[in-house]
């Protein structure tokens, strides 16, 4: 639960400004776009005007019908100086992307989960243990409002069964993350639709990129560990969209014995990005801040200005201080 200080201190922050700018990270999933649109519902709904912004790009299939949404830059927005900033599902600037906020001075709040937020300052709602940066846009909606709209609950439990896994990944302290779900689908959200979104729409040629996936993984530490890649060659034959990570991730650590695993992508000829997950105990997060990287325990991910090739064996190296 959010503190009453908490709500406050974003209330404040909302009767700052007329105007804002809502933002997430950068390849937003289903949780940033769901948190930046239930925040623009619930500003509009306060009177204020507002913008949304991505870097994108939209990679996720269930992503793909929000980008219009989102405006890329903020070039043609007049006084653009007076607007509020609010980074929600996100916390650090360079996640954002390429979108050049570093030069304008915004007054700016912060609203994220991830375990590797800064929490100190004044202007954020930083909460580690919610399973969604939409299950705290959530209790800042129903508290402002008294309620959430039919759109708004449609949109959030979109965004909580994105980052939950569809509550895999919640633990048996998870009562009350149920019961918030419940008022969404009392306000008119539907799971099988949900799940749906969230797991169909995939094309052919995703699936053969997955066999390609699996076909590259190896495991080390004993079965502890599973490491994977996809080379340029394999993204120039199957194509970027529709990489189905999630289901990549569920499979390999199905796998008897596997504690955590690795999937590094070459984006470009010097540049990889690095997913990590883990089941249990072993915290993901230190390792993908090693590489520069953050995200939760079981869920991080870093990008390295380096190829495959180099960067396994230095993967392997911090994990052998971990397995
Ligand atoms: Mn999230």
């Amino acid at each position: 639960m959010i503190s009453k200080q908490k709500i406050n201190s974003f209330i404040q922050f909302i009767d700052s400004h007329a105007a804002f700018v809502i933002i997430g990270h950068k390849e937003p999933d289903g949780d940033c776009i769901a948190s930046c649109l239930a925040l623009d519902e619930l500003l509009r709904i306060k009177g204020k005007k507002t913008v949304l912004l991505s870097a994108g790009p939209f990679k996720k299939t269930e992503t793909k019908c929000y980008e219009h949404l989102f405006k890329t830059s903020f070039e043609d927005i007049q006084n653009i100086s007076s607007y509020g900033l609010i980074i929600a599902d996100c916390s650090a600037k360079d996640r954002i992307g390429e979108i050049n906020i570093k030069d304008l001075e915004f007054d700016t709040f912060i609203i994220d989960h991830h375990k590797t937020a800064d929490s100190s300052g004044e202007n954020c709602i930083v909460d580690a243990s919610a399973p969604a940066a939409a299950y705290i846009v959530q209790q800042i909606f129903e508290a402002l409002n008294g309620e959430v709209t039919k759109t708004a609950a449609e949109v959030l439990f979109f965004g909580l069964c994105t980052d939950s896994g569809f509550f895999r990944f919640l633990e048996a302290d998870s009562a009350e993350i149920f019961v918030a779900a419940s008022r969404l689908i009392a306000k008119g959200a539907n799971p099988k639709k949900t799940y749906n979104l969230i797991t169909g729409g995939k094309s052919f040629e995703s699936r053969k990129l997955l066999g390609k996936l699996f076909d590259h993984a190896e495991i080390f530490f004993d079965g502890k560990l599973i490491v994977t890649y996809e080379t340029l060659e394999d993204t120039a034959a199957y194509g970027q969209n529709g990489r189905d990570s999630d289901t990549l991730y569920q499979n390999l650590l199905a796998i008897q014995g596997v504690e955590a695993l690795v999937c590094i992508r070459q984006e470009t000829e010097e540049q990889c990005t690095v997913g990590f997950r883990s089941r249990e105990q072993v915290d993901v997060s230190v390792v993908a801040s090693h590489f520069g990287g953050g995200g939760h325990k079981n869920a991080s991910g870093a990008c390295c200005q380096t190829t495959i090739k180099e960067l396994i064996p230095q993967i392997l190296q911090e994990f052998q201080k971990i397995l």
